[in-house]
Parts: structure tokens; C-alpha cells; sequence
């Protein structure tokens, strides 16, 4: 397993549309488990494969809190999924918010609304299909994990002025962090 560089904005690649997955195999498990290394290692709690520069529809995620006495990298409050080639086949019409944030724009926060609930479809670490119903942060979350996978971020939904000062802020952060 390696740590991956995380992509930030304005990086071009961000926006690109992820291609599909051919077949789950080890060189993908490979992949999946350096996205997993590099999500906990952030940390955070989702990452697409674009994010680390590999525009394949593949998303990581784990959602389980940890007790406040665990050691930050205590395997057994682990619960990794891994989401290949996902699909939404159904979304409520009722929306929820959540404050969103993202790896790819470090240290910016806003709320997004997005369908309370949605079905999902995809193949997971073994290559088998999956279907199954997501709601609370499990639904935001792999919504936002999805819309990267369209080189979408969480800041496209907000106003061009709100997006327009978050990649300035990430830039000017970048820049000082190199001088
Ligand atoms: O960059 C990403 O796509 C990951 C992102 C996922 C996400 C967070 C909140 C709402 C929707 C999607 C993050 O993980 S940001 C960091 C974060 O939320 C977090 C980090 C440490 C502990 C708990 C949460
Ligand atoms: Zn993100």
C-alpha cells in the first residue's frame, strides 16, 4: 500500500469525467487500498480515484466513528466499503442539508442540499453487485464521492462568488505553504 498525493483545486484533472472500471482485479484492489491509506492518513471519510489522479469510477469510503480513546489508526473501529463503478438508480424527492467539505479544496466548509435518500448500485471490493438504500451522512456522502466522479466538487453548487473565494483560499494556502 502507498500514500497517494491528493489532488487540489484548481488542478485541471478535478474535472474530468471518471471512465468506467473494466473488471474488478488485483491491480484495482491495489488502487483501492492506496485510496484507503490516503483517505484515513488525510484524514477523511471518502475519496474518488480522481482525487488522487486516477480518473476510474471508483470511491473509498468509512463512515464508522471512532471512540475517542482509539488510537488513530486502531484497525478494529475500521469499516472500509469500496464502491465500483457506482450508480444512483433512485433519490428521493425530499432533500437534506449537510456542511460538506472536501480534500481536494482543504479547509473549506459550506452546505449542500442534496436527495435525502438514494439507491445505489455498484460492484464492491470482490467484484460483486451490490444494490442497497442510503440515507443520513451515507447519502451525502456518496453523493459527493459521485458528483467527482463527473468532475463535479461540493463547491459547484454553491454561488460563483462563494466558489470563486474558496479556490482563491486554497491557492493563497498553497502558495505560502511553498514559500
Ligand atoms: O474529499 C472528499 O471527497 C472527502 C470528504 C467527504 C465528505 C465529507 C463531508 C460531506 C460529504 C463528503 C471528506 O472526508 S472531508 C473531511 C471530513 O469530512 C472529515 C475528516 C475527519 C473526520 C471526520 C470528517
Ligand atoms: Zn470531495
Amino acid at each position: 500500500m502507498a500514500l497517494r498525493d491528493i489532488l487540489t483545486v484548481p488542478h485541471p484533472v478535478l474535472k474530468q469525467v471518471s471512465k468506467p472500471v473494466d473488471k474488478v482485479d488485483d491491480t484495482l484492489r491495489a488502487l483501492m487500498d492506496d485510496m484507503l491509506e490516503t483517505m484515513y492518513a488525510a484524514p477523511g471519510i471518502g475519496l474518488a480515484a480522481v482525487q488522487i489522479g486516477e480518473p476510474v469510477r471508483v470511491i473509498v469510503m468509512d463512515l464508522q466513528e471512532k471512540p475517542e480513546d482509539a488510537p488513530e489508526d486502531a484497525e478494529g473501529v475500521r469499516n472500509p466499503r469500496y464502491f465500483v463503478n457506482p450508480e444512483i438508480v433512485a433519490k428521493s424527492e425530499d432533500l437534506a442539508p449537510y456542511e460538506e467539505g472536501c480534500l481536494s479544496v482543504p479547509d473549506i466548509y459550506d452546505e449542500v442540499l442534496r436527495p435525502a435518500k438514494v439507491r445505489l448500485r455498484y460492484l464492491n471490493y470482490q467484484g460483486e453487485q451490490v444494490e442497497e438504500d442510503a440515507e443520513g451522512l451515507f447519502a451525502t456522502c456518496i453523493q459527493h464521492e459521485m458528483d467527482h466522479l463527473e468532475g463535479v466538487l461540493f463547491i459547484d453548487h454553491l454561488s460563483k462568488l462563494k466558489r470563486d473565494r474558496a479556490v482563491a483560499k486554497v491557492k493563497k494556502a498553497k502558495k505560502s505553504e511553498a514559500a
